[in-house]
């Protein structure tokens, strides 16, 4: 049966070939559209966002929504596969520069875990770089552990101060005008 897949990309290590990280990601997202059996049907603009982790460069963000009949192993395989063709090595450190990087984050069937697989991915929830590119092509999609919409963890991550109305005591002109909420 075909399913949808929603996929982060992305990258901060300049590629011999493709260049730099932005172009990388974007040669990244044809090859996914040119593998047999994944089809694109939308895809975010690339970002820049700054490191999350040891690495000191800044990476490009995208998020991608595919269609397959591929299942999550199946899937994860091919995405790996792209990896390694982007000459991804893996330098042994957890979260270390990378060339490129493809995280199923959900699927339009639910959750999955398997050794080495899990869907929803364990940590988007709290990523900005994931989430913002997401936001753009996938805002309705409801994660299926927390029932949330993508909307809303954005929503969560990018609120400032607490409400107003949850600090009593304080001048509502000490927070700002009526008209900002
Ligand atoms: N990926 C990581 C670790 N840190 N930071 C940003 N800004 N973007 C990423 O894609 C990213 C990261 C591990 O995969
Ligand atoms: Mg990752
Ligand atoms: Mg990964």
């Amino acid at each position: 049966m075909r399913s949808r897949y929603l996929i982060a990309v992305g990258g901060n290590v300049r590629h011999p070939r493709y260049g730099s990280p932005p172009k990388v990601l974007r040669a990244a997202l044809r090859a996914l559209d040119g593998e047999k059996g994944i089809k694109l049907k939308a895809a975010s603009r690339i970002v820049a966002s700054a490191p999350l982790g040891p690495s000191q460069r800044r990476y490009a963000n995208a998020a991608v929504i595919v269609r397959s009949k591929l299942d999550p192993p199946a899937l994860l395989a091919r995405l790996q596969a792209i990896e390694h063709r982007f000459a991804r090595r893996r330098r042994g450190r957890r979260w270390g520069a990378r060339t490129l990087d493809l995280d199923i984050v959900l699927w339009s069937m639910g959750a999955w875990a398997s050794p080495g697989l899990a869907i929803p991915h364990p940590a988007y929830r709290t990523r900005g770089f994931v989430l913002a590119p997401a936001l753009t092509i996938a805002r309705d999609w409801r994660d299926p552990l927390t029932v949330l919409t993508i909307a809303h963890l954005a929503a969560r991550l990018t609120r400032r101060t607490p409400l107003p109305i949850r600090q009593p005591g304080r001048a509502l002109s000490s927070v700002g005008r009526a008209t900002d909420f």
